[in-house]
């Protein structure tokens, strides 16, 4: 029979790889790594293999659903798409008649596609297009904007040439991006060497050269004193460091007292230990990538702690370096015109945003803004009401703590719409569902992806929609019609895949070979004087004026994070291999791999408590109480307890997940307001519960 392959691109999680899809007969059969893709090679991560199981999934949302019953009660009408998206049309066309255009509120997720939701947006005539990040990564990209001008994606880690990788609050070989897995394989092979920072043992750490088990939220101290011993032993690249680094004098001075001896103290990991850690560390500069983090929003400080690896970095001389954090390249950068941007078919809004990004905060990034405040401002009204609101590919009730405060915030609203392709709570939540179609049945917008070498990539459809879901082009190209925003009632795809390529001189017949386009021959790297930084200064901010003029610190003083309460545990979390956050767990494939999340707990304070492996025990915080089964090992800090997030899914329609483990963000009560103003994310790992033996 013949194969058609299909090049595209993964959608089982927000790294998107890029893939080849086999289809026979009309229907998608098999899926792999693309193999003309540098780092992926034909490879692809189980989740990504478990593609074939979502598209047939009978468990997931198959007509545009508007609500009957009351919010959360899960009765719905089953419509046609015109129903639904005239509906949806005139409820955002009555708010923003009653409330003005700005008070509709649209969340995302970041990435390649967000140019098509971020016109939309504008559209609409709101400034309030936000995202997921203030629960990711904000502190780290807000820690890169104080130090460089630029984000943190302005930097790749160059992890195929690296002579030593750290990992701190980063799981590569579980949390996983295939390309940094390959390529920090390969570098590992020819004797890179691997430390790893954690509160348990992970794959990282088996893999690891040297493992740091740290106190739970003392990583702060950790770095201060690494950058203590690379002051005060001169380990540092002095070159780097007077071309690049401003403000070296007032480093110098503030980090006097964090010697590794302190350290020790408040980490718990040797000071002879560190003080080696670091030596090998300066021997290999500058092809060292100290990885900044990725899901960041766990501590009050976690912003600082970002701030202090990429300081690292930088005394490393590794920023911008081969092996280092090399500077990502846009279409620019190497002679090219990147993509023709949706987001300019329509004026940027003049409106103030509603979560007080640009102008009450002038320190944070206003691209996606800080969705927390958003919903905050959604309750106080203040600086104005929102009353509509759009979740696209996004579940807050799961992804945000404190469900039932953010349930009572919805509440408030007029308006509520998700674009989903499988259930969530959020979902379940809204009062219309449109079903989107996953990703091996859509097309998405052309896609760039800056890096050493930035290329162009495509999103195609390998097989057709087996339910009456659609595409998220087809759902706001038929909104925008709908609202009278003709720029972007665009007819067709290729339409709109032709408006994004003018005068960048790529045809789609350029797609048709490996389904990607580069712009450049090989990798280009800048050299160390050639570097550039966003910052008034032009250099590496030591102290950040931004920062202090909002009266917060450049080099905030250390403080230890608060010990558990008697009896109590830190409640810590993080990904496993075989799961996307909580979308994955009712896959019928990765539910038999994993089904239900389990409570890691210290082995030696189990044995004081009485608790044997395996044994089912209730975890509890603040009025919310579940059963799980506990994991002992000694490979986790005894302050903490950790679990795998996702998990504990309470609606009936997805059959295998239904009831099983617990969900984390239950376990944060008043989460919502824990948050760091100088970051700008929440502070997750901030909560502390008790977990009790039943018999
Ligand atoms: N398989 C899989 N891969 C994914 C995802 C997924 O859901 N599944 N999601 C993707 C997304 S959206 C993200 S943001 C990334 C996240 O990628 P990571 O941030 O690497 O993943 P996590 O597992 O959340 O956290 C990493 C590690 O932080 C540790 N940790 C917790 N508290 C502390 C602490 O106080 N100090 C230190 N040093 N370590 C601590 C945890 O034990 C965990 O091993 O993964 C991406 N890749
Ligand atoms: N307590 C706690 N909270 C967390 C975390 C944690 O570890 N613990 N992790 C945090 C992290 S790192 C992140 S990134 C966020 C993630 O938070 P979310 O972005 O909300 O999580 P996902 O499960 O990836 O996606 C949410 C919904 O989007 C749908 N979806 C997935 N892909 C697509 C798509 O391509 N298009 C559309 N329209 N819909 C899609 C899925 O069906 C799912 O219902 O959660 C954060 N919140
Ligand atoms: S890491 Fe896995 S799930 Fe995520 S995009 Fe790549 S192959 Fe897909
Ligand atoms: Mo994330």
């Amino acid at each position: 029979m013949a194969i058609k392959k299909v090049y595209s691109i993964c959608g089982m999680c927000t790294v998107r790889c890029p893939i080849e899809a086999h289809v026979e007969n009309g229907s998608c059969a098999f899926v792999q790594g693309n193999p003309y893709a540098s780092g992926i090679e034909g490879a692809i991560c189980a989740r990504g293999a478990a593609g074939l199981a979502l598209i047939n999934d009978n468990e997931r949302p198959q007509f545009p659903l508007i609500r009957v019953g009351k919010r959360g009660e899960g009765k719905w009408r089953e419509v046609s798409w015109d129903e639904a998206l005239d509906y949806t049309a005139g409820r955002l066309r009555e708010v923003s008649e009653q409330h003005g255009s700005r008070s509709i509120l649209f969340s995302d997720r970041g990435g390649p596609f967000r140019d098509l939701h971020q016109a939309f947006v504008r559209g609409l005539g709101s400034p309030n297009y936000s995202n997921h990040d203030a629960s990711c990564a904000r502190n780290v990209q807000h820690a890169a904007l104080s130090l460089f001008g630029f984000g943190r994606k302005g930097v790749v880690y160059d992890l195929k040439n690296a002579r030593h990788v750290v990992l701190q609050t980063r799981n590569i070989f579980e949390a996983i991006n295939v390309k940094e897995v390959n390529d920090l394989t390969a570098a590992m092979e020819d004797g890179c060497k691997l430390s790893v920072i954690d509160i348990r043992s992970t794959v990282s750490s088996s893999k690891a050269h040297n493992f740091f088990l740290v106190r739970p939220g003392s990583d702060y101290a950790f770095n201060l004193a690494v950058i203590h011993v690379l002051l005060n032993k001169q380990l540092y690249d002095e070159e780097f460091v007077r071309l690049w680094m401003q403000d070296f004098n007032r480093l110098q001075e503030f980090i006097r007292p964090y010697t590794p001896q302190w350290a020790e103290g408040e980490t718990g990991v040797p000071a002879d230990d560190l003080v080696s850690f670091v030596k090998e560390l300066a021997g290999a500069r500058p092809a060292v990538v100290w990885h900044p983090g990725w899901m960041t929003a766990r501590y009050r400080d976690s912003f600082y702690v970002s701030r202090s690896i990429y300081l690292i970095n930088a005394l490393l001389g590794s920023i911008g370096a081969k092996g280092g954090l090399a500077v990502a390249n846009s279409p620019s950068d190497v002679g090219c015109k990147g993509l023709k941007k949706l987001a300019d078919l329509f004026p940027k809004p003049e409106e103030k945003r509603v979560d007080g990004v640009g102008w009450r905060y002038k320190h944070f990034d206003a691209g996606p803004g800080l969705l927390h405040l958003a919903f905050k401002a959604i309750e106080t009204e203040d600086p104005y009401p929102i009353k509509a609101y759009i979740a696209y590919r996004h579940d807050p009730l799961m992804g945000f703590p404190d469900p039932p405060v953010l349930k009572n915030t919805f509440n408030k609203l007029d308006f509520m719409l998700s674009v989903t392709f499988s259930w969530s709570d959020t979902a379940w939540f809204s009062d219309v569902v449109l079903p989107l179609s996953p990703y091996l049945e859509r097309e998405s917008i052309v896609a760039c992806k800056n890096g050493l070498k930035p290329y162009f990539f495509l999103r195609q459809r390998a097989q057709e929609p087996r339910f009456d879901s659609r595409a998220d082009w087809e759902i706001f190209t038929g909104l925008a019609r709908r609202l009278g925003m003709n720029a972007l009632a665009f007819d067709s795809i290729e339409d709109i895949w032709h408006y994004q390529l003018e005068g960048t001189g790529v045809a789609m017949r350029d797609f048709d070979a490996t389904g990607m386009v580069p712009l450049s021959d090989g990798p280009v790297y800048r050299k160390v004087h050639e570097l550039k930084f966003k910052t008034a200064s032009g250099r590496i901010e030591v102290v950040s004026e931004k920062l202090e003029g909002q009266g917060l610190a450049s080099l905030k003083p250390y403080e230890a994070p608060a010990k558990p309460p008697e009896g109590m545990f830190r409640m810590a979390f993080g990904r496993c291999p075989v799961h996307t956050q909580g979308h994955t767990v009712n896959n019928r494939l990765l539910n038999e791999q994993m089904a239900e999340n389990v409570l890691w707990l210290n082995k030696t304070v189990a044995a004081e408590m009485k608790i044997v492996d395996d044994e089912e025990v209730e975890i509890a915080a603040d009025g919310y109480v579940g059963r799980i089964k506990v994991m002992l090992t000694e490979f986790i800090h005894p302050e903490a307890v950790f679990m795998v997030h996702g998990f504990g899914h309470t609606l009936t329609v997805e059959s295998r997940a239904l009831g099983k483990g617990v969900a984390d963000n239950c376990l944060m009560s008043k989460g919502l307001d824990l948050w760091d103003p100088a970051g700008g994310a929440i502070a997750m790992q901030e909560h502390f519960v008790t977990v009790r033996k039943l018999s």
